[in-house]
């Protein structure tokens, strides 16, 4: 048979924990994945995706470390020494463990350990959800891992209302990308930054490593970590001084302007200048373009939020634009939770009324503790590990490690392939990629709704999560129909087709070769401040949060330093070669990892480019290869997230640096940017 003849391209979404959602292209051949290319399906993402999903996709899918069939551990955890199962043994393995422990302690005895590995609504939380919260499982608050510090500080500022669109910075004069790097973390923003600058709008970013999209823009400001609530406080204050506040927005759009101004201007110049390790001159430069701009948008990541004072520093940057006037119009505001448009309904997805009041819950970065606490009633006495890989993303991995270690936890794991914490479970599910199984696609950094069918059959004995879950609730005997809902009902669940720009079509008939566009309510784009109005308590702009004024004593953002015990700050940010350890196993991450210093700091320790060095404090002590470069500031070291424990001699990664003690300002968040650390040669 002509083999060019089976081959198909087939649309399909990428799942990954990206703010893109990239429209893909899948070329198949006799039932396998040859080629993932981008498709024109989504206009945001137009054709182009990153490197590592061409790359590695198919990889992933048909390598030598898919995981195939069922596992059961047979020497001591860790080992790595498994033996095949069938599915009906290793349902029966879990449901037997579970059952014992629940008959010995109660259902709160059981942990869900899943994050979010795969974002589509189905694979991301669905069956799974509805199955542990109906058992009465410890539940888990998960958003401290990530996004809930950027989540909430935008949401105490413009409640859950739609951000601006990326694709509106082509109608802005200026742009401040602040804690985030477009180029590797949010590609399809960089050529709308290059087109803007291209009809002479200004580009800032502010980032305390010189980053690619630096190296093309009008302004690089290299903040030193954590404090930039300092720098947009003080250029609040600076702006104020300068007469350059519009009070007539601030009249109709915000409340809370005298308390929060009152903070803003303690925070001096020489301050600014002492504290964020930025020059008078810079300072007022970026004051002047921001006096100077008719449209100014504002572009957050994750960078910022990973410090003490993160939530504090999201909600200065945020407010900024509001004290200024630019938001009501294309190409002003805040570029940030533009998805929240898409009608998603995870409350009937997942069960939401399942949930048993009062049911513990836990935080995901105290879990390295939790899983050693000998006197926590109930303990945790088995755990499922799925759609996350708490190994190597953790902070304080070394105790994550040792509680997972423990010989009387029962661990049951899922992934696609093996990874670092699957090597420590019991029993293993294989589960199937998205690319094998239907799903609906929102996005948490565009507006576009997108749906995907499975482009080739399961691979080996593998499952799609939504399987596994309806065979696990049926083996505890779960028989209400909502544990039996197949995946068309499921994504029918997950979207409301009421809304009105999906006139009627369910989750399960979404179009798979177009995505749908989410905009305002009255059809045109969404403009906050204008056809988007702010979702909070008082319908405006909020800059002073009661809530976090009660909860964490932050009702204004304010400055809250750490106090650095090591002589460098180590910054962990988006590798270029995996999204956070997914892809860890692939050829491109094998090996050490790199650490970026300054040469100043360099000469200082007598090291050279390209050494092995150990960079260490107390929690752990990890290898790495020094890369002497000026990207970094002086004192500030540079390494890559999601390394796998293969890729250092100490079986560590930089997460075994990171503390888990210190905590953001807001919502208890990892705080892995307040990590401090020394190196030496290996
Ligand atoms: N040092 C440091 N650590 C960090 C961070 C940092 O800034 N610095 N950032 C943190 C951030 S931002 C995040 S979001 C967390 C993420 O932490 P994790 O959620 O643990 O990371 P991922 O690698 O995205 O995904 C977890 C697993 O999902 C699996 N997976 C991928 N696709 C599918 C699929 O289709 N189906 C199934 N069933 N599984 C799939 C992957 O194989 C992977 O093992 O890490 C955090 N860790
Ligand atoms: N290729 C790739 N893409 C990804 C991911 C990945 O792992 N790889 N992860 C995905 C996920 S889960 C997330 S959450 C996002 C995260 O992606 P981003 O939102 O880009 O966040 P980070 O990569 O953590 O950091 C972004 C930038 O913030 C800078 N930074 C660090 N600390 C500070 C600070 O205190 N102030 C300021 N101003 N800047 C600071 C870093 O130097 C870095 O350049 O990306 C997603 N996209
Ligand atoms: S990881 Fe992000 S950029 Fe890469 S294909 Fe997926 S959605 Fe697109
Ligand atoms: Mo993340």
């Amino acid at each position: 048979m002509n083999k060019q003849a089976n081959k198909k391209t087939l649309p399909s979404v990428c799942p990954l924990d990206c703010p893109d959602t990239c429209s893909l292209n899948a070329q198949v051949q006799d039932g396998t994945l040859i080629a993932v290319k981008g498709s024109k399906a989504n206009p945001y993402t137009d054709g182009v995706i990153c490197n590592k999903v061409a790359r590695y996709y198919p990889d992933f899918v048909h390598g030598q470390s898919r995981l195939t069939h069922p596992l059961k551990r047979v020497g001591p955890r860790g080992s790595g020494d498994f033996e095949r199962i069938s599915w009906d043994e290793a349902l029966d393995l879990i449901h037997e463990a579970f059952a014992a422990a629940i008959v010995k302690y109660g259902p709160e005895t059981i942990l869900p350990f899943n994050y979010a590995g795969p974002h589509g609504e189905l694979g991301g939380g669905s069956m799974d959800r509805r199955f542990f919260y109906n058992m009465g499982a410890t539940m888990l608050n998960r958003g401290p891992l990530c996004g809930a510090v950027r989540g909430g500080a935008y949401a105490s500022v413009f409640g859950n209302a739609p951000g601006m669109p990326p694709v509106q910075v082509l109608h802005s004069d200026l742009v401040l990308i602040w804690g985030n790097n477009v180029t590797v973390s949010n590609l399809h923003l960089a050529p709308l930054l290059k087109e803007m600058r291209k009809k002479g709008g200004k580009l800032v970013i502010i980032d305390p490593k010189r980053i690619k999209i630096a190296e093309q823009c009008d302004m690089h400001i290299q903040i030193r970590p954590n404090t930039d609530v300092v720098f947009a406080m003080g250029l609040a204050a600076e702006l104020e001084r300068r007469d350059a506040l519009d009070h007539a927005f601030i009249g109709d759009w915000v409340v809370g302007f005298d308390t929060y101004m009152a903070q803003a201007r303690d925070y001096s110049l020489e301050q600014v200048e002492e504290i964020c390790g930025i020059s008078a001159k810079e300072f007022h430069a970026v004051a002047d373009l921001i006096q100077a701009a008719k449209n100014m948008a504002c572009s957050f990541g994750n960078g910022i939020e990973r410090g003490r004072s993160g939530g504090s520093g999201l909600r200065a940057g945020m407010i900024l634009p509001a004290l200024t006037g630019h938001h009501g119009r294309l190409g002003a505001g805040v570029v940030a939770k533009s998805g929240v448009a898409t009608p998603k309904n995870q409350p009937r997805l997942h069960g939401d009324h399942l949930m048993k009041p009062g049911t513990r819950v836990f935080n995901i970065v105290d879990l390295g503790m939790l899983l050693q606490d000998d006197t926590l009633e109930p303990p945790i006495a088995a755990a499922m590990i799925y759609n996350h890989n708490p190994v190597a993303t953790h902070p304080d991995q070394v105790n994550l490690i040792k509680g997972l270690m423990r010989e009387d936890l029962f661990l049951a794991g899922s992934d696609v392939v093996m990874t670092d914490s699957m090597a420590l479970c019991d029993v293993i599910l294989p589960a199937s990629s998205h690319f094998e199984h239907n799903d609906v696609f929102g996005a948490y950094g565009q507006n576009y709704l997108q749906r995907a069918e499975p482009v080739i059959p399961c691979v080996g004995e593998s499952l799609p999560n939504t399987e596994i879950f309806r065979r696990l609730a049926a083996r505890f005997g779960y028989d209400d129909p909502i544990f039996k809902a197949d995946d068309a009902q499921l994504m029918d669940d997950a979207i409301n087709s009421g809304h009105p720009q999906l006139n009627g079509i369910k989750g399960s008939a979404l179009p798979v070769d177009k995505a749908i566009e989410m905009k305002a309510l009255n059809g045109e784009q969404m403009i906050m401040c204008q056809n988007v109005i702010p979702a909070t308590p008082s319908g405006k702009i909020e800059l002073f949060c009661q809530d976090y004024e009660d909860r964490f004593g932050f009702g204004v953002p304010r400055y809250d330093p750490v106090l650095q015990d090591r002589p460098f700050v180590i910054i962990t940010p988006s590798s270029d070669k995996r999204t956070n350890a997914t892809f860890g196993g692939h050829a491109a991450s094998q090996g050490l990892e790199m650490v970026e210093m300054h040469p100043l700091d360099a000469a200082e320790r007598g090291l050279n480019d390209g050494a092995k060095v150990t960079v260490f404090n107390d929690l752990g002590k990890v290898t790495l290869q020094l890369k002497v470069t000026d990207a970094t500031r002086p004192g500030v070291l540079y390494s890559p997230k999601g390394t796998w424990r293969a890729t250092s001699d100490t079986g560590l990664t930089v997460n075994a640096l990171i503390p888990s003690d210190v905590r953001t300002d807001i919502e208890h968040g990892a705080a892995y940017h307040e990590t401090f650390v020394e190196v030496k040669p290996c």
